[in-house]
């Protein structure tokens, strides 16, 4: 089938000349922003994705969003749903906090989905292998996870956590929400050696808000970040404008898929019948 918009009229090539692998202007840029990722733990590419394609993608989103599955639960900043009995009430594994967002799967998306048309750029993933910088990317072979739009309406929030995967995460703003919904991080709570427990729980606290920068999410920004040691949230969304935000995953080896029983409680019953878990 082909595709409403072709990969050049999705990306913003007048500002980031992504095919061009020889432009003077691609090299500087993806020598500064390795840089910021390295030192940062994100970096943001704003207005990569050009207008049109960001209506096309908000019109998509909205258009699926009553088959969205709604995240809804309690949760620590590890990502558990269980108290840990072994540890304090106010330990940082104890601390719960809400987490309500909306998932649409990559089995929803139209075959000629723009989100799709971006994710399968090679042109985009040679980019992006090129920022994060530690080596090839391959396209994720699972039915559910590769591109997925995430919705927050009023009252949605994701609270602090850490990302369960060691890798990076690439979150494009479709839409952001009129108040609220801003995304922000508190780099280096912990390292891959050392938990900091004391320093995690003062950030859940609100105790360590000198920590945390909001990271600028104007429409059209990619934004490459390292979540697994570094917390971070998206604010509570007022108003009615929904925040709707592409999230995409790419592997470090080609042939990967998801866990089943992780895709039923991602995406929700109509996955877990699929897959009959
Ligand atoms: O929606 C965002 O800006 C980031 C969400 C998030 O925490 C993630 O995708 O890991
Ligand atoms: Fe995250």
């Amino acid at each position: 089938m082909s595709r409403a918009v072709g990969t050049s009229g999705i990306v913003n090539d007048q500002a980031y000349p992504i095919a061009d692998s020889l432009n003077t202007a691609r090299k500087e840029l993806v020598e500064r922003l390795r840089a910021e990722l390295e030192e940062n733990l994100y970096c943001v590419l704003p207005e990569f994705v050009t207008p049109e394609a960001l209506a096309a993608m908000t019109q998509e989103a909205k258009d699926l969003q009553p088959y969205a599955n709604h995240n809804n639960s309690l949760r620590n900043c590890y990502l558990h749903r269980q108290k840990d009995e072994t540890f304090p009430d106010d330990h940082a594994r104890n601390l719960q906090d809400r987490s309500s967002v909306r998932m649409i799967a990559y089995d929803q998306l139209a075959e000629e989905s723009v989100l799709k048309a971006f994710y399968h750029s090679e042109d985009v993933r040679q980019l992006v292998s090129e920022i994060v910088n530690e080596g090839n990317l391959y396209e994720n072979e699972d039915p559910y996870q590769p591109a997925n739009y995430v919705c927050y309406q009023s009252g949605d929030e994701s609270s602090w956590h850490f990302d369960a995967d060691n890798s990076f995460t690439m979150t494009l703003m479709i839409q952001p929400s009129s108040i609220g919904g801003e995304f922000q991080m508190s780099p280096n709570t912990r390292s891959d050696s050392e938990q900091n427990y004391s320093h995690v729980s003062a950030v859940l606290q609100g105790q360590r808000d000198d920590t945390i920068v909001a990271v600028g999410r104007e429409p059209g920004a990619l934004c490459i970040f390292k979540g697994c040691n570094s917390l971070h949230r998206v604010t509570p969304v007022e108003g009615d404008v929904l925040r709707i935000m592409g999230v995409f995953v790419y592997e470090f080896s080609p042939g990967v898929v998801g866990d089943p029983e992780v895709n039923a409680t991602i995406y929700g019953s109509h996955v877990a019948a699929k897959s009959g878990v």
